[in-house]
C-alpha cells in the first residue's frame, strides 16, 4: 500500500514533508485536508491523531505527525534509498537535532509566522496582523543573522554535508523569498548562498506541484 501524506496545500510543514518524501524516492499519495474548512477536526481525521495538525503520514497500519519526526522516520526506514540525510555519527546526528530544535522554536516558528499572516490568512477569509508580522520578521532576522555567523565556516546549516536540518528549513525559507518577497540573503552572503542552493533542488520543485494544483494557490 503506497504511503499516504496528509496535508494542505499552503502548509510550509506539509511541504516539508513532501520534499523529504521526494529526496528519499518514495511514491506517496498527497491526501489534501483542507484546513479552511477544518477538516483536521473531524472524527475521521482524529481517529488517526488526536494532534489535528499536518503533516502526517500513513505508513501502511504506523500514523506519524511532525514534519521533523517524518524527516527522520523517512532515512531511518530507507537508508539506501534516496538522499542519506540523517548522519550514523552520533555526533554529527547531535549536531542535526541541535539545529533542528533550534529550528523548531526559532526559524520554523518566526517564518511560519510571516508566512501565516502575509500568506495564508488570505485562505481563511482573515486579515494580516501587520504587527504580528512584523515582530517575526525582527525574530527572524536574529535568527538569520546566527545563521549567517555558521553557514560563513561550513557549506550547510549542520555540517559540511546536506541534513535533515537544511531541508526542513526550505518550505518556509522559499516561500519567505519568492512569495513574500522578503530578502532574507541581504546582507548574509552565506545564507543566500545555502537558501540559493537548496531551493533549486528538483524535490522542492516536486513538492511545490502540490501548491500550484490547488485551485486557490
Ligand atoms: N510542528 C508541526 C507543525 C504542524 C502545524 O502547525 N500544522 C498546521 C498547518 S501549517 C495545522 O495543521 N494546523 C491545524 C490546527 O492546528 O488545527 C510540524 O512541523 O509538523
Amino acid at each position: 500500500m503506497v504511503l499516504k501524506l496528509y496535508g494542505w496545500f499552503s502548509s510550509t510543514p506539509a511541504l516539508a514533508a513532501a520534499m523529504l518524501l521526494h529526496e528519499k524516492n518514495v511514491p506517496f499519495e498527497w491526501v489534501e485536508v483542507d484546513l479552511t474548512k477544518s477538516e483536521q477536526n473531524l472524527p475521521e481525521f482524529l481517529a488517526k491523531t488526536p494532534f489535528h495538525e499536518v503533516p502526517l503520514i500513513e505508513d501502511g497500519e504506523f500514523i506519524l505527525s511532525e514534519s521533523r519526526a517524518i524527516a527522520r522516520y523517512l532515512d531511518e526506514k530507507y537508508p539506501n534509498q534516496g538522499t542519506q540525510f540523517y548522519p550514523a555519527d552520533v555526533q554529527r546526528r547531535a549536531v542535526v537535532d541541535q539545529i533542528t530544535w533550534n529550528d523548531t522554536f526559532h526559524f520554523g516558528q518566526f517564518g511560519t509566522r510571516v508566512v501565516l499572516e502575509i500568506l495564508n490568512r488570505k485562505y481563511f477569509g482573515m486579515p494580516t496582523d501587520t504587527k504580528a508580522a512584523e515582530e517575526a520578521k525582527k525574530a527572524l532576522f536574529i535568527n538569520l543573522d546566527i545563521y549567517e555567523t555558521i553557514l560563513s565556516k561550513q557549506k550547510y546549516i549542520a555540517g559540511n554535508e546536506l541534513t535533515i536540518a537544511d531541508i526542513i528549513h526550505i518550505p518556509v525559507a522559499a516561500r519567505l523569498v519568492q512569495e513574500v518577497g522578503l530578502n532574507i540573503g541581504e546582507g548574509r552572503p552565506n545564507v543566500y548562498r545555502w537558501v540559493s542552493e537548496i531551493i533549486a533542488r528538483e524535490s522542492w520543485a516536486k513538492a511545490k506541484e502540490i501548491f500550484f494544483a490547488h485551485p486557490s494557490h
